[in-house]
């Protein structure tokens, strides 16, 4: 394991974000040894002040460290200078990011959307970097000496619309499914939330799948879709990639079609772990909320599970449907590890997916009647009892899948009788 210190500079009234970026690094594979934070403004030069550099190169000495990752965002520049002045590689958090989304996607589309996010970092800061890697060889900043920055520039510009490429046809593939699965009539519900939430967990134990948690922060990198059971209707459950304080744009970009599932959803599950403490537990949900809102899935219902309450006395519990009860205006407090409350939670999924309930009339024909029997199979049908030379039946779908049942309805000389929602 690679030794690394972790670093941090904000101003008085910044909170500190040590903790988390000490998980993101363990999550990359490091052994962190020391954290060290400074109260002060960005020095052009080093981030931090000349003082606290040297406190930095000498932990790096005694702890026989060969990383120093930063909290805050680097310049090229000081990258260089860091990495020049302490003799180790120096990455930021955006870059330790990426670092644990690469050792992490297995998929080809994750994969691609890692390099897209990469290639696009690089373009960014590319001239700078040319320029310092000529200037002399530095840890981490090797091997761009040979090119010209107008050359360099062009391949990697040539690269990112080639992965686009093969990346859009993915999309399609996946745009083809979606439709596939709506023609289905389920309803989408997405799993939402900050990374480590317990997603996967709740997952899992809704759909009874055997997805990977829990391997630190970002385990989930890809979608994976299943059918839900929730008392005689159905809906479609995706759990997907976890959010984070910062989350940067050119990785959201990169990752939206991944991140569509969530745009194209009826309902988002959004999962808090509501074990932390009040300051985390609502900087988290506020972060989940604007990244909703970042990714253009904005006006779609939201249901929150408050996670991991075996965690937590209930009063506290309590405190944190209060404290949330403005942005998180629907609430079910759960454990999704121990399975608590997972009915209430179902019973609320459907209340939250907007149902209708509709009945009709039809008159008995062969038709009719294999068209009934397919009906069954398909909605939750609440009713149906044969008065005369009609069967009369009552059942509940979405929207628009019930409009769609009511053409075939009137297609065989049916009549609706009664159509009302049920939220
Ligand atoms: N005590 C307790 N732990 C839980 C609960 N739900 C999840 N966890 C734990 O929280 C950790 C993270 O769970 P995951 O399900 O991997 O979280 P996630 O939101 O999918 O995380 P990412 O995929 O990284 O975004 C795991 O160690 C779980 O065992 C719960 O209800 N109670
Ligand atoms: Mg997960």
């Amino acid at each position: 394991m690679t030794k690394a210190i972790i670093v941090q500079r904000h101003l008085r009234n910044e909170p500190s974000s040590l903790a988390e970026l000490k998980s993101l690094a363990e999550a990359a594979g490091y052994d962190v040894r020391a954290e060290l934070e400074q109260v002060r403004r960005a020095d052009s030069r080093y981030q931090i002040g000349r003082g606290k550099l040297k406190e930095i190169a000498n932990l790096v000495k005694e702890h026989g460290a060969a990383k120093i990752i930063f909290d805050n965002r680097l310049k090229a520049v000081q990258a260089y200078n860091l990495a020049k002045e302490t003799g180790v590689e120096v990455a930021d958090r955006f870059e330790l990011i990426l670092e644990i989304f690469t050792h992490r996607a297995s998929t080809r589309e994750a994969k691609l959307q890692i390099r897209l996010a990469k290639l696009r970092h690089e373009l960014a800061h590319a001239r700078e970097k040319v320029r310092l890697a000529k200037m002399e060889e530095q840890p981490g900043f090797m091997g761009l000496g040979a090119y010209e920055v107008d050359v360099y520039h062009d391949a990697v510009q040539r690269q990112v619309h080639n992965i686009q490429e093969k990346l859009d046809k993915i999309k399609m593939k996946r745009n083809l499914h979606r439709k596939l699965r709506k023609d289905l009539g389920y309803p989408f519900i997405s799993l939402s939330g900050y990374t480590y939430a317990g997603k996967s967990t709740l997952f899992n134990s809704l759909v009874e799948a055997t997805v990977p948690t829990g391997k630190g922060l970002f385990t989930t990198l890809s979608t994976t879709t299943r059918l839900i059971d929730l008392s005689n209707k159905r809906a479609l459950l995706t759990d997907t990639v976890g959010f984070i304080d910062r989350l940067p744009l050119t990785l959201i970009e990169a990752f939206r079609s991944t991140l569509e599932e969530t745009i194209f959803s009826d309902l988002i599950l959004l999962v808090v772990d509501a074990s932390e403490s009040l300051e985390e537990v609502e900087r988290k949900t506020a972060t989940s909320f604007d990244t909703i809102q970042k990714i253009g899935a904005n006006g779609i219902p939201v249901l929150t599970a408050l996670n991991k309450i075996d965690l937590l006395p209930e009063r506290d519990v309590k405190k944190r449907i209060e404290a949330l009860k403005d942005s998180a205006q629907h609430s079910v407090p759960i454990s999704a590890l121990f399975n608590t409350n997972m009915e209430s939670l179902k019973q609320e999924l459907v209340k939250h997916l907007n149902y209708v309930q509709a009945k009709f009339s039809i008159p008995i024909s062969d038709e009719a009647l294999s068209f009934l029997s397919w009906l069954f199979n398909h909605v939750d049908v609440k009713c149906a009892k044969y008065e005369d030379d009609c069967a009369v039946v009552v059942f509940e779908a979405k929207p628009d899948y019930a409009d769609k049942i009511l053409g075939r309805v009137e297609h065989y000389n049916g009549t609706l009788q009664q159509i009302v929602e049920l939220t």
